[in-house]
This record gives structure tokens, C-alpha cells and sequence, in this order.
């Protein structure tokens, strides 16, 4: 069930049968009851093959038939879409390729700077045994041992909002990677 703006307050939510959150959902055919409770908000939903919404200014009370297929899918209020908002990953989808590297000097970086939500994977190439790559953020703080050196490779779950990443021993050494939801 889909529901937005219980009396009229700024929340939205996504849920199953149970009453869970929606994070995963294997590929197929869903029937979606949407509550659009509020004139203020409305209740958007996109991605792979689907693109559906309910009226901003309206109260809704609709049932959706979608198909989704593997991919990344947002949901959101499109009058405020960067405080009401959520996603969640069909099937199967491939994680994104990030590359972090510190040293030999004194440098450290990641690359790309900006990118979508959803599994990644990080390699890390750590070629300096006096700093290393430690990454904070939602859901993610993960770090190499200052005295290491080599390769190492962290699959983590990026979700919205400003990571950080930096050297525990020279904290000039940082800087930070924004994750969005899919345009
Ligand atoms: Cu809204």
C-alpha cells in the first residue's frame, strides 16, 4: 500500500502486505492501493516501465496495476520531492563501481563524486602505510588499517545524502560523495 500526507503531514510511505517497508521486490505484476490523503501532496512513483501519479491538489483513493522489472524505483511527492521520497530495487541490479585510492603521497580520492542509491561495490587502493581511506556516511562506515597497503574490495548499500571519506592520521586528507535517488 501507497500511502501520502495523513493529515496532511509530510510523510510517505511504501509498504507490503505486512505492513514492512518496501526495499526489495522480485520482478512481476503488483496491484498498488494508493492513499493520497493530502491536497497538498501527491503520491509518484518511477522507474523501469512504470511512471504513475496521483493529483497534487487532490484527495485519491486509487489502486495501480504495475509490472515492474529489474531496476531501481522511486517514489516521492512531487511538490516536495527532496523531504518526502523513498526507493527500492526489483530484482536484479547491478551494483555500482566506485574506485577510492590514498597515497602513496598524500592524496586520496573516490571517484565518481556523485552517484545513484543502491548496491555498490568499492575498491580500495590503499598504497600508503602511513594513512588510509575510511568512509562514513548512511549506513557505511568502513575503513582500511593506517598501516595496510593493498587492495581491498567493500559491496555496500548507498542510500540518499553526503558520505564522507578521509584519513584518519592527516585530516586534510578527505573529501565526500553525494548519492541521489534516479532522475
Ligand atoms: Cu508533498
Amino acid at each position: 500500500m501507497a500511502s501520502v500526507g495523513r493529515n496532511d503531514s509530510f510523510a510517505i510511505s511504501l509498504s507490503d502486505a505486512s505492513g514492512s517497508p518496501v526495499t526489495h521486490l522480485d520482478p512481476g505484476t503488483y496491484d498498488i492501493e494508493v492513499r493520497d490523503l493530502s491536497e497538498m501532496h501527491n503520491f509518484r512513483l518511477h522507474g523501469p516501465g512504470v511512471q504513475q501519479a496521483t493529483a497534487v491538489g487532490n484527495v485519491e483513493n486509487v489502486v495501480w496495476t504495475v509490472t515492474f522489472a529489474d531496476g531501481k524505483y522511486v517514489f516521492e511527492c512531487a511538490a516536495h520531492p527532496s523531504s518526502m521520497s523513498g526507493w527500492f530495487t526489483v530484482g536484479d541490479v547491478a551494483p555500482t563501481k566506485l574506485a577510492a585510492a590514498v597515497g602513496p603521497k598524500r592524496s586520496i580520492s573516490l571517484k565518481p563524486k556523485i552517484t545513484e542509491v543502491g548496491p555498490a561495490t568499492i575498491t580500495v587502493n590503499d598504497r600508503s602505510r602511513v594513512d588510509n581511506f575510511h568512509l562514513t556516511g548512511p549506513g557505511v562506515n568502513k575503513k582500511t588499517a593506517v598501516v595496510f597497503r593493498g587492495r581491498v574490495t567493500w559491496n555496500v548499500t548507498l542510500r540518499p545524502g553526503t558520505y564522507s571519506y578521509r584519513s584518519d592520521k592527516h585530516k586534510s586528507l578527505r573529501g565526500s560523495l553525494i548519492v541521489t535517488l534516479p532522475a
